[in-house]
């Protein structure tokens, strides 16, 4: 570690130049009190002086430092690159400080901590040693009473938690915990001595992060050291050294362009990522891609191989094989490496940890790796460690058992809101937040790196100064227009907790037993805690929320109060990001074109996508129509489903004009898979060539021949559905609707997805979705012209929401919130109920006209399609596979 001496460090005794705020004089009442003085409440105090408001920090250590004042166990450094894990808010300040190793020490990152805090003058606002016990909102006063253990008690307007994610150590719950009579130590509370292990019995208790960077080190004092291991984790060499040589020279280049692409990256790192998926490279780039990850020893880059290894299970083993492999490699026993071999989670749903030769070090002969899982510990008793076969005696004990993470530190006070509610109590079942920086009933309270943002996904120091400069705008601009308080609303809340989880679900992590999950706390409920859509997507949303006028916050003032009510995320995480992907791609639009090239494009298109799940057969084939053959492709349910099976008679989308057998198969596949029925996919005629009612035509002459010829199909005879999406889904409507009215074939449902049901465009949902989702208002415009003709449009063989609609065949249709045709759909199921036809609509949130068409793509449409197939399913009797 260098301080480089500065001209300006001077400057740091903050001239309150900007005052924007006459701050307090009243002893005991502030502007703002903060929690912790760690990297948060240092940047949060900073900030909080520059508005010129009065604040103090409180901290129960006896300096600043945070988590790096309390976790000085042996080993202890940081798992991003220090180069990245410093402020960037003064570009001052980033240049007087050097690092000395890539991953800098405990002690060189409280020293930084302590430097900056000197450098800005911060000392004289902390409250060092002193707790905050409890905070209650006054709703007379509009202001907080907050108590500490000394009792002191401030009024303050504004409270805010810096009290960081991993800071409340989990307290152990082990048989027999406390009876140890020898030296205990906990790795989150290291005394400031340090511990002298030289010669004695030790036992780590713990093998995340901590045990792994303390068990090296121990068991080079040690003289016997015995490791309890629960779950073997991954762990990767941190290569540590000096700062690599290329991100120094970046920074010495251009420090500012480098800070920015941190802030609008992933991650907090500027990373390039890959576009190259695992299942589908081959094994020589899987290879190269893993081992040049592995020589990088840095966390973002072994997470980031592949770029579907995160939600992909095949493409996650891939990584997480190859790094068993070198596991096996280290280790000379090869129980031993088979022991600390992770096979439980997928790699990357636990935090993942950098270690120097710790797999290593179970190769010298006084250390000894004890599996919990096949000789738990019954009890810790007054000389060492029993389990069932075996009693370890031991001189010391160290637990590395980890932390009640994100929410343990915020739950710890007593933090009352609005009518009497605890943030405990309100956050019984998980956490609920607005942008994981505010929470619904608590007033002027702010939480830094809270749940629902990206906090421990991201480079934290990144995540901290994008917090802070978030809530120092919101307090200046409520200043500004003289707001007293700001306070998130339900809809918000709710909408932001929803997306928090859809980012979470579409990845491996909720499947993990990990402190991200509260899965590591006894009683804690299960929730991804943290936000994983990025920290440039969340950014984004922050920003956005601020441009909107705070979107989703209540503002109140003696001037009045303002409400701009809202959810500021509601597509779905990955429908989003393809549409970003494609947007990238400048395609010109499809009603831009000739047909010919349309349909080119669409063909190009479907050639870059995964092909859909595997069904027991495919076959191609032609059935008579009106005026030629039409092809079709049968798609027969997995071999393990023996036959015969319900039919499904299935047309294809692409607006009567595009799409053809291949433009929906890996739909048919996914249909096929999921619901056990047999899928003839028809490729009806087309316009412009043939226009409207040809392709209505054929779909009725296909249901017509499939019917006929289920049992050669290896049908079910008489059990027969129709579906379609789009303008497919159009004339599977239309062809129940001639059916009927032919007096046959009898059908047992129709499943339209996103169905074109009218040629009327001025529904609510052309409005809101009529640009920007692929669909568009313009391109339906363009569909119908080549279809038909302005006369024929209110023909309910073109618009089925026009004809009679009695005695029709149960429908399931979906509509999705992004598409043009939402509301045509939702107009639909309601007529059709109301003509005594049972409705299953199933509302396709968050997504996209196109988008639960995109199998393994959009991960999100997976459980709507599963909804879709078990509605199918329901429209056949339960089948029992014939006796053979
Ligand atoms: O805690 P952990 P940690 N009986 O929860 C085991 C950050 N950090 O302090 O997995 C037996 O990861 C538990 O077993 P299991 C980093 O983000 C960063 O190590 O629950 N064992 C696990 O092995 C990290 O992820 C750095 O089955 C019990 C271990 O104790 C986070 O802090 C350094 C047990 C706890 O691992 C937490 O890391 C250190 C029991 N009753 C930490 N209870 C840097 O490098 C728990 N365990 C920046």
């Amino acid at each position: 570690m260098r301080a480089l001496a500065s001209p300006d460090s001077k400057r740091c005794l903050m001239p309150r130049e900007r005052l924007l705020v006459k701050s307090a004089t009243v002893p005991g009442r502030l502007d703002a009190v903060v929690v912790g003085a760690g990297f948060s409440g240092l940047y949060m105090l900073h900030k909080l002086r520059e508005l010129g408001l009065s604040a103090k920090v409180f901290d129960s250590a006896s300096d600043v430092g945070g988590t790096w004042y309390w976790n000085r166990y042996p080993g202890a450094r940081c798992d991003i690159p220090t180069t990245d894990y410093a402020y960037s808010f003064d570009p001052e300040l980033d240049k007087e400080w050097t690092w000395s190793e890539k991953y800098a020490t405990q002690p060189e990152i409280l020293d930084y901590l302590r430097f900056v805090a000197d450098r800005y003058g911060l000392r004289s606002d902390i409250e060092f040693s002193t707790s905050v016990t409890s905070a209650r909102w006054d709703e007379q006063e509009n202001r907080w009473r907050i108590t500490t253990d000394r009792g002191n008690e401030v009024s303050s307007r504004y409270y805010i938690m810096a009290s960081g994610c991993l800071s409340m150590p989990k307290p152990p719950d082990i048989e027999g915990a406390g009876r140890f009579a020898g030296q205990v130590y906990f790795t989150s509370r290291w005394p400031h001595e340090g511990a002298d292990f030289t010669g004695q019995r030790v036992a780590v208790i713990g093998t995340g992060s901590s045990g792994i960077q303390a068990i090296p080190l121990i068991a080079r004092q040690a003289g016997e050291l015995t490791v309890f291991q629960r779950t073997p984790n991954f762990s990767i060499p941190a290569h540590n050294g000096p700062a690599p040589a290329d991100r120094l020279k970046q920074l010495a280049e251009d420090r500012e362009g480098y800070r920015h692409a941190a802030r609008w990256s992933r991650g907090g790192i500027p990373t390039e990522l890959t576009d190259i998926l695992g299942i589908a490279a081959s094994d020589e780039v899987r290879r190269q891609r893993f081992e040049a990850a592995w020589e990088q020893g840095e966390l973002f880059a072994i997470l980031g191989v592949f770029a579907d290894q995160g939600f992909n299970p095949a493409s996650n083993d891939i990584v997480a094989e190859m790094i068993r492999e070198k596991i096996r490699s280290a280790v000379s026993d090869p129980e031993t490496a088979e022991t600390l071999s992770p096979k439980d989670h997928y790699f990357g749903t636990k935090r993942p940890c950098l270690d120097t030769s710790y797999f290593e070090t179970f190769n010298l002969p006084h250390v000894r790796l004890v599996d919990l899982r096949r000789q738990p510990i019954t009890s810790i008793t007054e000389d060492g460690i029993d389990t069932p076969d075996e009693s370890f005696d031991i001189d010391a004990l160290v637990f590395a058992t980890g932390f009640d993470a994100m929410t343990g530190a915020l739950v710890g006070v007593d933090v009352v809101g609005r009518d009497g509610l605890s943030l405990k109590e309100k956050w019984a079942a998980g956490p609920s937040t607005y942008l994981g920086l505010t929470t619904v009933g608590f007033p002027n309270f702010f939480m830094i790196t809270g749940p629902g943002s990206p906090s421990v996904l991201s480079n934290m120091t990144v995540s901290i100064e994008q917090h802070v400069e978030w809530i120092a705008d919101c307090l200046k601009d409520m200043s500004t227009e003289g707001f007293e308080t700001v306070e998130p609303t339900e809809l918000a809340e709710s909408g932001w907790d929803q997306h928090v989880r859809d980012c979470g679900a579409i990845t491996l992590y909720p499947t993990a037993n990990s402190w991200y999950m509260g899965a590591n706390v006894p009683g804690k409920p299960r929730v991804f805690l943290p936000y994983i859509g990025g920290v440039d997507a969340y950014r984004r949303a922050c920003d956005d929320v601020a441009a909107q006028g705070y979107l989703g916050f209540r503002m109140t003032g003696p001037r009045g109060d303002r409400c701009q009510d809202g959810v500021i995320r509601r597509m779905q995480p990955d429908v989003a990001m393809v549409l970003d992907m494609i947007a990238q791609l400048g395609l010109p639009p499809l009603d831009a074109l000739p047909v010919a090239d349309a349909r080119a494009m669409m063909a190009a298109v479907a050639t870059a996508r995964p092909p859909g799940p595997e069904v027991g057969e495919v076959i191609d084939g032609v059935m008579p129509g009106p005026d030629g053959d039409l092809p079709y492709r049968l798609y027969r349910p997995p071999s393990s489903a023996e036959g015969p099976h319900p039919i499904v008679v299935y047309f294809h989308g692409g607006g009567w004009v595009l799409g053809d057998l291949d433009s929906d198969d890996p739909l048919c596949r996914d249909l096929c898979a999921r619901s056990g029925a047999i899928v003839v996919s028809v490729n009806y005629r087309h316009a412009p060539e043939a226009r409207f009612p040809a392709a209505a035509q054929d779909a009725f002459t296909a249901v017509q021949w499939v019917d006929a010829n289920a049992a050669m199909l290896g049908g079910i005879p008489g059990q027969l559905a129709v579906a379609g999406w789009s303008a497919g889904a159009n004339i599977a409507a239309v062809a129940c609707q001639l059916a009927r009215d032919a007096g046959g074939p009898r059908l047992s449902g129709q499943l339209l997805l996103t169905p074109v049901v009218d040629s009327d465009m001025t529904r609510l949902s052309y409005t809101e979705n009529g640009d920007g989702y692929i669909l568009t208002t313009a391109l339906m415009r363009w569909f119908w012209d080549h279809y038909a003709n302005p006369a024929d449009r209110g023909d309910p063989r073109a618009a089925p929401l026009r004809g009679h609609l009695e005695g029709l065949p149960p429908a399931c249709i979906v509509a999705a919130d992004f598409d043009p045709l939402r509301d045509d759909g939702i107009a639909y199921a309601s007529a059709l109920g109301a003509s005594g036809t049972p409705v299953h609509l199933i509302r396709a949130r968050g997504h996209t006209h196109t988008s639960l068409t995109m199998v393994d793509v959009v991960i999100s449409g997976a459980p709507v399609r599963a909804e879709i197939a078990a509605a199918l399913s329901d429209f056949f009797p339960a089948v029992t596979a014939p006796a053979r």
